[in-house]
């Protein structure tokens, strides 16, 4: 009797670790091998922009008959760190991940190149001290967002024939690419303009309820003098206008707001004109991961780098035809 349920017990453990563990299976029912076994470490589900970037590389991974290990890492560097070495454990074909941070990766990458297993990062990049140790990032062009920032404010500053405005910058996660470029390339675009002034910058960490607290300490710091919002990402924009609001502010009239990802909540607020701008990055990056992995696996040679084409949107156009956004 005891044997039987102990049996019992390990088939449904089982079955249910493979539908937790493993998913977007192409292969039919026990004819021919999945094509490819793909370990992806996603690194939270801190944004609108993560949770859609999760859902979009399952959904390509069952139509290009991908095995994928997935697991989320929490925010936690550490865990992911752990996921790529359950993933070297199992002997995935190749690993794909999109690291928190920059910083840190140095050794176990060197075990998965020690292992034979090829490594994409998807999304952000990684700062190692040996080169070599992943075959390519496929991911938005930060620094590009942060200039059509930017730009954005230039133009905007024309519109209103003003002669200075302050500026406080919301910024996501530290020592994030998406962080450190958003803002490079935003302070290099405005810098020779004498009248944008960025009078704070605060760590927001991608997270509407730090957005939110952010907000809060700028307007009981400077209150009337901000005029402009640069936020990293939609979430912390979206927790900043509830507090722009309550200290009785209009946000898109008496504060510029300039947002980065374009996800259907903030795009609906732009159309309310409570955002003036938002600098798109894309979440859909499932397929290029999925045909990248198949070639490594192949043997075939990859591009090093592959940027999705991107756009902003903004209170300048006319936004009524815009496509359902997808995250
Ligand atoms: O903009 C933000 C997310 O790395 C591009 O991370 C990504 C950023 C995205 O949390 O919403």
């Amino acid at each position: 009797m005891r044997v039987k349920a102990l049996m019992m017990f390990m088939v449904i453990s089982c079955a249910f670790f493979s539908a937790a563990f493993l998913s977007g299976c192409g292969a039919k029912e026990g004819t021919e091998e999945p094509k490819l076994l793909l370990g992806f470490s996603q690194l939270g589900s801190e944004s609108a922009w993560r949770i859609g970037n999760t859902r979009d590389i399952e959904k390509k991974a069952g139509e290009y008959g991908v095995s994928l290990m997935l697991e989320n890492a929490n925010q936690k560097q550490e865990n992911q760190i752990a996921a790529l070495r359950r993933f070297i454990a199992y002997k995935v074909d190749v690993i794909a991940f999109s690291p928190i941070v920059e910083e840190g990766w140095d050794n176990v990458l060197k075990e998965a190149k020690e292992a034979g297993i090829p490594v994409i990062l998807v999304d952000r990049d990684v700062n190692t001290k040996e080169s070599g140790l992943t075959t390519c990032l496929i991911g938005a062009d930060f620094y590009k967002e942060g200039v059509m920032a930017g730009e954005y404010l230039i133009r905007k500053a024309d519109a209103l024939k003003k002669d200075h405005l302050k500026i406080v910058e919301i910024t996501g996660t530290e020592d994030s690419t998406p962080m450190r470029q958003r803002q490079t390339g935003f302070m290099d675009t405005i810098k020779a303009d004498s009248r944008l002034e960025v009078i704070q910058s605060v760590n927001g960490d991608f997270l509407k309820s730090r957005g939110a607290e952010c907000m809060r300490q700028l307007l009981e710091t400077y209150g009337s003098e901000i005029d402009v919002v640069y936020s990293h990402n939609d979430e912390m924009t979206l927790g900043a206008l509830t507090e722009i609001e309550q200290a009785g502010f209009k946000p898109g009239k008496d504060i510029v707001i300039i947002s980065v990802d374009g996800g259907q909540d903030a795009i609906n607020v732009l159309k309310e004109g409570k955002i003036n701008c938002i600098v798109e990055c894309t979440p859909m990056l499932g397929k290029t991961v999925m045909e990248t992995a198949l070639k490594l696996k192949n043997g075939e040679t990859v591009d090093k780098l592959i940027h999705p084409e991107e756009r902003y949107f903004s209170d300048e156009q006319d936004l009524t035809g815009l496509e359902p956004r997808g995250y």
